[in-house]
C-alpha cells in the first residue's frame, strides 16, 4: 500500500517536459527569441546572463524553460541557413510542438518561408521513413517576428503563407501570432498558446516525466 501511494505521489509530483523546435530561415530571430524566453522565465534561484552578441547558429542551441510548477520546456533552436536546414528533420522525432519564425521585416523571403514550411508539413512522399515525418497531431505556431521594425509585415500578410499551405496542415492545431523577440512583446502570449496545445495533445504526444 505504501509503495502504491508513494508511486502515485511521485508520479503526481513529476514535471512534464515537452520539446519545442524553433525553426525558420536564417536571420528570422530564433536565437534571439530563445534568449528572451530564458530571460522572461528565469528561475528564482538563478540569474539570467544576456549574451554579448548573438552569432548565426551553426548546429543547435538548447534552452530549458521552467514554464510553471508542472511544465518544463526543452527548446531546440536550430540553424536556419539554407545549407544547414537538412538537419531539422533529425529533430522531428522528439518534437511535441513547432514554432516557425518569420522575419516580418523581410518581404523578399516570404516565398522561401512558404517553401520551407511546405517541406516540413509535407515531406517528400518518397521518404518513407516515419521518423523523418512530423507527427500529425503536433501544434504549429507561426510567429510574425520583428514587429518592432517600422516597416514590418502585418500578421495578415504572413497568414497568406499559411493559407497557401493550409491544405497540407490537415487538422493540425495552428496559429499565426505577432511578436518581437528582441523587445519581448507577445512572447509570453505565444508560449502560452503553445503550452495549452501541448497539454491538450498529451494523449497523442506524451511528455517526458522528470
Ligand atoms: N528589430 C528586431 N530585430 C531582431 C528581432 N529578433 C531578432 N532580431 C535580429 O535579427 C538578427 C538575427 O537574429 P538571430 O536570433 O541570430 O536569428 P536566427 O534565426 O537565430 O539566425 P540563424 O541562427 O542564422 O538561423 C539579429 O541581428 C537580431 O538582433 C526582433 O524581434 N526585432
Ligand atoms: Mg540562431
Amino acid at each position: 500500500m505504501f509503495h502504491l501511494v508513494k508511486g502515485l505521489y511521485d508520479n503526481y509530483n513529476k514535471r512534464e517536459e515537452y520539446s519545442i523546435l524553433l525553426l525558420g530561415l536564417e536571420n528570422s530571430g530564433k536565437t534571439t527569441f530563445l534568449e528572451k524566453l530564458k530571460e522572461l522565465y528565469v528561475d528564482k534561484n538563478q540569474t539570467y546572463k544576456k549574451p554579448k552578441r548573438i552569432l548565426p547558429t551553426v548546429g543547435q542551441n538548447v534552452g530549458h524553460v521552467k514554464y510553471d510548477a508542472k511544465v518544463s520546456l526543452k527548446i531546440w533552436d536550430l540553424a536556419g541557413q539554407a545549407e544547414l536546414r537538412g538537419m531539422w528533420e533529425r529533430y522531428f522525432e522528439v518534437a511535441h510542438g513547432i514554432i516557425f519564425l518569420v522575419d516580418s521585416g523581410d518581404r523578399s523571403k516570404l516565398e522561401e518561408c512558404k517553401e520551407e514550411l511546405m517541406k516540413i508539413l509535407n515531406p517528400d512522399e518518397l521518404i518513407n521513413d516515419e521518423e523523418k515525418q512530423i507527427d500529425k497531431s503536433i501544434p504549429i505556431l507561426m510567429l510574425a517576428n520583428k514587429q518592432d521594425l517600422e516597416n514590418h509585415l502585418e500578421v495578415e500578410d504572413i497568414k497568406e503563407i499559411f493559407n497557401k499551405v493550409a491544405e497540407h496542415l490537415n487538422a493540425r492545431d495552428s496559429r499565426v501570432l505577432p511578436v518581437s523577440g528582441l523587445k519581448g512583446d507577445g512572447v509570453k502570449e505565444a508560449l502560452e498558446w503553445m503550452v495549452v496545445r501541448l497539454e491538450r495533445n498529451k494523449s497523442n504526444r506524451p511528455p517526458n516525466y522528470k
